[in-house]
């Protein structure tokens, strides 16, 4: 980033990076708009009637410091709830000191967009391998075999398999004559340049991938050598696959038998081979046993911990390590209020924070807190959480816009913008293909009387906290002072120091390109962290969800099939992401907006013919819990039966002060989406398979 008098000129890759290799997204791009946009804050706002007013630091914090505290003491610790959004995950202050703030809070009400995202993957990570942050990563650059589930990289970069420049990666595995198979509802960018694209039905990848292991165990593919020793409960995962057979399974995942068993023999014949799934097999009804199979894939055909198959990260800072310190092991230690959902790591499913606040009666949800997060437009049933956030008794929003969520708050507090401060990927580092760590210092000085997140973190803590105690008013200017002292850097040096490369930020200040770290390497005798450190390959409590599952299945098949022909206009509908978009947050910048419309609803030809539906026209879209219209483009790109459409759009709404993503409003998904479909197991929301129905607008 070049910068020339407190102004960014230019962005550009960094060929030396030896995890990026000079290769950046078209996100990049609008960086520097994003921290120039004239509607981000740059000084708190307090609501008044239904406008917001710019006042002081000082005023701001003491309003939000009150208001808070006045709801706990009233109503107790669990009447604050809290929502952590995704940028979160890449903020290193709200990170560490944050995570650190966020907990001291003792309320059971935390939430955050984990569980509308990889809450399935943690929980299966959890019970197989002993941490739920111990999910293993496809060695990218060296599999011969990539397996892609319910995930797009080519325009997600990943995430839970960070890589930048998926396209070339994707390309090298092909040159070098290996394979990758996408399976998914739609053929994606990265179905596009994948050797096949399997169309699976929506929400039933678990039976799908039930009936590949089925085909690995009958045909004696499996390679035990390595693992077997290591594991419980494989002869267990045998007798289960047992019962799902191909020839059952396409009834519901509308794979045909003979393409799970060629894709079967050719994953286990593959020397290295490697399956991964992301949001797509975590947003549906048995995503937790979704994400477990594919992990147990891996496992049973040898290919988990060794190279070019699925391996752990040795990340610079032991994320593992930090995740037990700060109390995220664990699940249903307790349960949510109102429809009794376990935790997950310690928090809530957000699909059921409106249950929080709507549901009187003692421990009901009286204030909020979010920080980083815009849930009325991430969360299921969007209408619904925005309506419970107007009946909140108080609200306070850490964002730097006025947005669908945070129009709500009575006070948001806007943080130094992201350029304003110094980087280190905390959370993803973790789980990157290649193990790699590198610090970057912030590009532009914040301007005077700004805060960083973590520090708007600590003040309202100490004023929700200590106020009350004469002590507390005494300490907090001294405590400030040791908070800075150490601060999110300091703390990051302490995590490298005792990570696994006893690395230390001024080695990492000392290579601002980044230290390559090697490949990733074979380590499962040192990070397993179940009891006596095996892989617990077939949970009982998974297997027996298994089960009920496959005769739900066959019920709801049953019913399917009773019908008269034709008489079924019912579709469901799917998610999708796109390259310059992220989720709800970035449609403020015009370079990233610009282009033919995005939030379009695609739908297979044969169902637009079907219902008379005409393309570019425009359609209402219809489901439990409420209606959009949009655009309708008719694509083959979809399976007959499933319609498409992205989320973060739908910004329309009354009081949102971002004016160019108001230009490119579009609807929201999570308007359709369905706060009773969860992950049974997770509490994840279940985005996926929603039951619509579409019709044509006069
Ligand atoms: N239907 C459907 N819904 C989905 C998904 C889907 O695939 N389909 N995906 C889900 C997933 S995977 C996720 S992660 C969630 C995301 O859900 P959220 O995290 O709730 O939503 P975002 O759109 O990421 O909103 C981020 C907010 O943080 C603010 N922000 C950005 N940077 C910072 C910062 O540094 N500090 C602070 N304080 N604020 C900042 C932005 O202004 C914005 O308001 O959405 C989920 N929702
Ligand atoms: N450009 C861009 N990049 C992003 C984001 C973004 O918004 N924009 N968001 C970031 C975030 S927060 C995350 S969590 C990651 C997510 O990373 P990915 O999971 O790779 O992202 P998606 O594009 O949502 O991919 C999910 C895929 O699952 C498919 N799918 C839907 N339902 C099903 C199903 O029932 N079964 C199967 N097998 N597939 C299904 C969808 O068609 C879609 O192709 O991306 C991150 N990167
Ligand atoms: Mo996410």
């Amino acid at each position: 980033m070049d910068v020339e008098d407190g102004r960014v000129t230019s962005v550009r890759g960094d060929p030396d990076d030896p995890m990026s290799r000079g290769f950046v997204c078209p996100k990049v791009v609008g960086m520097k708009e994003l921290h120039e946009d004239p509607d981000r804050l740059r000084q708190p706002v307090i609501r008044e009637g239904d406008g917001f007013r710019e006042v002081s630091w000082t005023e701001a914090l003491e309003h939000a410091g009150s208001g808070l505290r006045a709801v706990r003491q009233r109503h107790g610790k669990d009447a604050l709830a809290l929502y952590q959004g995704n940028p979160t995950a890449h903020n290193l202050g709200l990170l560490t000191v944050g995570q650190v703030v966020m907990r001291s809070f003792g309320t059971k009400n935390l939430y955050s967009a984990s569980s509308a995202d990889q809450a399935p993957q943690m929980l299966a990570a959890e019970e197989m391998f002993g941490n739920p942050v111990l999910m293993p990563v496809p060695d990218l650059d060296r599999t011969d075999f990539l397996l892609i589930v319910g995930a797009n990289p080519l325009v997600s970069n990943g995430s839970i398999m960070t890589a930048p420049n998926m396209k070339d990666r994707l390309a090298a595995i092909r040159e070098r004559g290996g394979k990758v198979v996408v399976v998914d509802p739609r053929r994606t960018e990265t179905a596009r340049v994948a050797d096949e694209h399997i169309f699976v039905r929506p929400a039933s990848d678990p039976c799908f991938l039930l009936s590949l292991m089925h085909v690995v165990f009958a045909e004696g593919l499996t390679r035990s050598e390595a693992l077997y020793g290591r594991c419980t409960g494989w002869a267990e995962l045998e007798a289960l696959a047992a019962e799902f057979a191909p020839e059952r399974t396409v009834e519901i995942s509308g794979v045909q038998p003979d393409v799970v068993r060629r894709l079967a023999r050719g994953f286990a014949g593959a020397e290295r081979a490697s399956a991964y799934g992301r949001v797509g097999i975590c947003h549906q009804k048995h995503g937790t046993l979704a994400a477990w199979l594919i992990y147990a894939l891996n496992v049973v055909t040898g290919n988990l911990d060794r190279a070019g198959g699925a391996m752990f990260t040795t990340p610079a800072v032991d994320v593992r390590k930090l995740v037990r310190l700060l109390g995220f092991v664990g699940h249903d230690r307790w349960k949510s209020r109102v429809r009794g959902y376990g935790e997950v790591a310690g928090e809530l499913p957000i699909a059921t924070l409106a249950d929080e606040i709507d549901t009187p009666g003692e421990g009901q949800v009286r204030a909020l807190l979010t920080c980083a997060g815009n849930p009325v437009l991430s969360a299921p049933n969007g209408n619904r959480i925005d309506d419970s956030l107007s009946r909140l008794e108080f609200m306070v929003s850490l964002d730097g816009y006025i947005n669908e969520t945070t129009r709500h708050a009575n006070v948001i507090l806007p943080p130094a913008s992201g350029l304003e401060r110094s980087h280190y990927d905390v959370a993803l580092n973790a789980f990157t293909v290649r193990n790699v760590a590198k610090f970057v210092a912030a590009p532009l000085e914040r301007p005077p009387g700004v805060l960083h997140d973590w520090e708007i973190l600590l003040e309202l803590a100490w004023r929700i906290r200590w106020d009350g105690w004469r002590l507390g008013k005494w300490l907090r200017p001294n405590a400030m002072r040791v908070g800075a002292a150490i601060g999110p850097e300091g703390m990051l040096d302490v995590l490298l120091r005792t990570g696994p490369q006893r690395l230390s930020l001024s080695k990492l200040r000392a290579s601002p390109h980044g230290l390559d770290l090697g490949p990733l390497e074979p380590s499962l005798s040192r990070v397993l962290e179940t009891p006596g450190q095996v892989i617990r390959l077939c949970p009982a409590r998974f297997a027996e969800e298994a089960r009920t599952m496959l005769d739900d299945a066959d019920a709801a098949e049953l019913a399917r099939r009773a019908m008269p022909a034709g008489s079924e206009a019912g579709l469901v509908l799917i998610g999708r992401r796109h390259l310059r978009s992220n989720n709800s947050w970035m449609h403020n910048t015009q370079a990233l907006v610009k282009g033919p419309e995005r939030c379009n609803l695609l739908m297979h030809p044969d169902d637009a013919h079907r219902l008379g539906l005409e393309a570019g026209g425009r359609v209402e879209v219809r489901s439990r819990v409420g209606s959009v219209v949009v655009p309708l483009e008719v694509s083959d790109e979809v399976m007959v039966g499933v319609v498409s459409l992205p989320h973060g759009f739908g910004h329309d709404r009354p009081g949102v002060a971002m004016r160019v993503a108001k230009q490119y409003a579009g609807v929201s998904l999570n308007d359709l989406t369905d706060d009773r479909m969860l992950d049974v197991m997770s509490g994840n929301a279940a985005f996926s398979g929603v039951p619509v129905q579409v019709r044509a607008m006069a």
